[in-house]
């Protein structure tokens, strides 16, 4: 496949970036973390969503080294705007499922921290429910190793997988992140309403943050907050930007 090779070039072209997107608190009115959202400008097609290249990453086995180069850099952002005086709390990083099956991936993260040298309590992993109870032993016995060492889980599109709720409560996670099919018609469906009261139950039950996606409008905040959800992500605070515009908005006092 044409695009497949045209990734080993783009690769040694620079042509991947990260983008980062705030996470919010809306109480506290303040940015606690960022996720880091991969991004490949194609030199003939232009801006290749993600949907499309972590795929082909993957099937091309360019998922290794495009994620354990984006935790890195992650990393290596937040501390960067330490030095700038933006403080975050963490970064927050994307992890395929292939990723999260690779024997190699406890150690990879491992040395993102001991390579940067960034505090593990500021690293948050997210992935999806599928990966979760792909094979929950496994994901456990993961969760559990790199949990030991500080990093964090979030789950990610959390409502759209199928994730035991027994499962759930055994792993490790420190966060849900509600998708935002959810959240798009929050004000209108009773349905979602049901469904966010619902989630935000589960988090509190199960004593995890929760991390609202997608949110575009300031009635959808509003409903949130009165459910409360506390944290959320959506082109209402910010969209996902390189780090150079970030740092300017962080700067105008964003
Ligand atoms: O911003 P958005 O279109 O960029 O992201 C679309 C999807 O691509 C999201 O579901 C996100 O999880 C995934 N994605 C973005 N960046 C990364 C990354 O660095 N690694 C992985 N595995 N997935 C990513
Ligand atoms: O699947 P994951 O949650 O990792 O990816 C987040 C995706 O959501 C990214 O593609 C990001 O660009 C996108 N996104 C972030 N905020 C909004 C928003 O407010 N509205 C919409 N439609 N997409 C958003
Ligand atoms: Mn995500
Ligand atoms: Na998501």
């Amino acid at each position: 496949l044409k695009l497949e090779s045209d990734m080993h070039n783009g690769i040694r072209n620079g042509e991947f970036s990260l983008h980062y997107q705030p996470i919010y608190d809306p109480f506290d009115e303040r940015v606690v973390g960022i996720e880091a959202l991969m991004r490949w400008q194609h030199p003939v097609h232009g801006a290749v969503p993600p949907g499309v290249f972590i795929p082909l990453a993957e099937s091309a086995g360019l998922i290794g080294f495009l994620g354990d180069w984006a935790l890195r850099n992650a990393c290596m952002q937040l501390m960067q705007w330490d030095r700038l005086g933006i403080y975050l709390e963490y970064a927050s990083v994307n992890v395929s499922a292939q990723q999260f099956r690779d024997t190699r991936f406890p150690s990879v993260v491992r040395d993102a921290v001991t390579l940067t040298g960034i505090s593990p309590r500021r690293i948050v992993l997210e992935i999806t429910e599928s990966v979760l109870m792909h094979d929950p032993l496994h994901a456990k016995g993961l969760l559990e190793d790199l949990t030991a060492l500080g990093i964090r889980f979030a789950v990610d599109d959390f409502g759209t997988g199928y994730s035991s709720l027994a499962y759930l409560q055994s792993f490790p996670l420190a966060t849900l992140k509600i998708d935002r099919r959810f959240i798009t018609d929050l004000p209108t469906s009773r349905n979602d309403q049901a469904i966010v009261d619902a989630v935000v139950g589960l988090a509190r039950t199960l004593e995890l943050q929760l991390v609202a996606e997608g949110v575009e409008t300031q009635e959808q905040l509003g409903m949130l907050t009165a459910r409360g959800c506390h944290l959320i992500q959506g082109w209402l605070i910010c969209k996902a930007l390189p780090s150079a515009e970030l740092t300017e908005k962080f700067q105008q006092g964003m």
